[in-house]
């Protein structure tokens, strides 16, 4: 069963069955997390692979933090399977943690949030009031867009057989102190009652503030903005790193001044934003803003910044290498780091995809190496570098991720090995004195 009026204190004695549908970098540790505050758990995926390594206990996501703490298969509260119905049935309030990825012009692609309700509202036992909510980040209005035509074309009736909300996931990969049990929540649905319900729930999952917001639009609307929010914060210091090394000031020097101000916010200019987030969320803003016929001009312009930050770069890097003398045609590049985020394990939106096919495009070789990833994880066309340290014969070394493994490589060895030991810093995080002191010639973004 679903909702019941002493639902609230179901929620704080543990007392509910939660299903958790998609078992990715977000639905799995919300499954764990679940789990440990006492609850039972059905986690789904349509991934036979992801099923098998949870039953396992073995962690199919690239975040680290998911290392070790899969709950055993015969724990008692835990069942993992693929068939949602199989779920559904046992459960009284479903997450739907399922990828909300942009399309190639740059869409929303709703199709998984889609399939996962349908799927759901199918399997329910009529009358159960099952509440099904969605954690997956969308805009404003695609929860009831998309799932309310699927509840009626089955001829569920919301408030008896089913009810539905949204809770954005603001969960940040590779950093353990903002995972699913440390982030505050923010719950929207139209019944405050089933508000009130979620948040007792969500509370016993997080130890930060769960507050009930109102409408789902008004939660939809609070992740979406969230993301665009540090979309054209980071847009601006990359802007400003186009400009002042043209005026011959490195902008790193006056983004450290400014920050002396008491509400300046510091970002740090680089190759470019990646990840299933924050290069994303806007184009659904984006969406929005032009269904109802409003400019968005801002969060577009900020997106264009970022998006062509990659080729800024490889412009850059071509007249670095044609001051160097470097034939054309003759030159290799080594990127070293490949995922979008430090410490992460996920080549999603990375920048060095348009980076290095920009490189490319221009007849430069691109070998690149990125311990936190799988040689599959990298284009055909790009030659993995496993062993750092037999690394030999390139003409520039370009740090795109600043994995500490990146960082604490044998910068003095590799410059040796190097055809010209030439470096370019793209997440200014290097110490350069030092490494010009060891003989590289140094550059970085947004330094003239
Ligand atoms: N980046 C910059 N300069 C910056 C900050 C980030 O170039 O000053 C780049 C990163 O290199 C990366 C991209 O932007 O390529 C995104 O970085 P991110 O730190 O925003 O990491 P994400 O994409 O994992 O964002 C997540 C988001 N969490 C959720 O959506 C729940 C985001 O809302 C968080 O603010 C962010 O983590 C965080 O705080 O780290």
């Amino acid at each position: 069963m679903g909702w019941t009026p002493d639902f609230e204190q179901r929620a704080k004695n543990g007392d509910l069955t939660v299903g958790i549908i998609g078992l990715g970098y977000v639905g799995l540790p919300t499954a764990i997390g679940f789990h440990d505050a006492g609850f039972n758990v059905w986690g789904v995926d349509i991934s036979e692979r992801t099923v098998n390594m949870v039953k396992r206990g073995e962690n199919p996501t690239g975040d680290p933090d998911v290392n070790d703490i899969i709950p055993s298969p015969d724990a008692v509260r835990w069942h993992i399977t693929t068939s949602t119905a199989q779920a559904v049935s046992h459960c009284d309030v479903i997450l739907v943690t399922v990828p909300t990825p942009v399309t190639e012009d740059l869409k929303p692609d709703l199709t998984y949030v889609k399939t996962a309700g349908r799927t759901i509202f199918e399997s329910l036992e009529r009358g159960s009031r099952t509440i099904v909510v969605l954690e997956s980040t969308v805009y404003p209005g695609v929860t009831a867009q998309t799932w309310l035509p699927e509840v009626e074309e089955l001829g569920l009736e919301m408030g008896v057989d089913v009810e539905i909300a949204y809770c954005p996931e603001r969960f940040n990969p590779g950093d353990p102190a903002h995972g699913v049990r440390q982030v505050a929540r923010v719950v929207g649905c139209s019944n405050s009652d089933i508000g009130a319900g979620l948040v007792a729930l969500y509370s016993r999952l997080t130890t930060e503030d769960v507050r009930y917001v109102g409408k789902l639009e008004v939660a939809e609307a609070a992740k979406v903005i969230e993301n665009v929010q540090r979309d054209i914060n980071i847009a601006l210091v990359n802007e400003l790193a186009r400009i002042f090394p043209e005026l011959d000031v490195d902008v790193e020097d006056v983004l450290s001044a400014a920050a002396t101000k008491w509400n300046f916010h510091r970002y740090t200019p680089g190759v470019g934003v990646g990840g299933h987030c924050i290069p994303v969320d806007p184009y659904y803003m984006m969406q929005r803003a032009a269904d109802v016929g409003v400019p968005a001009e801002l969060i577009t312009a900020a997106r264009a910044v970022n998006r062509t930050m990659p080729l800024h770069v490889a412009g850059v890097l071509n007249d670095i290498l044609y001051e160097a003398g470097v034939p054309s045609g003759e030159a290799k590049i080594l990127l070293l780091g490949w995922s979008y985020k430090a410490e992460v394990g996920d080549p999603r939106e990375t920048p060095a995809e348009p980076l290095a096919s920009a490189l490319q495009s221009k007849n430069i070789a691109i070998s690149a190496f990125d311990p936190h990833l799988r040689p599959e994880d990298f284009p055909a066309e790009i030659e993995v570098v496993e062993d750092i340290d037999s690394a030999e014969g390139y003409d520039l070394v370009v740090l795109v991720t600043a994995h500490q493994a990146c960082l604490e490589i044998d910068w003095s060895g590799l410059a040796k090995r190097m055809n010209n030991p030439i470096l370019y810093d793209g997440r200014r995080v290097l110490d350069l004195t030092k490494l010009e002191n060891e003989g590289w010639q140094i550059h970085a973004v947004g330094r003239p």
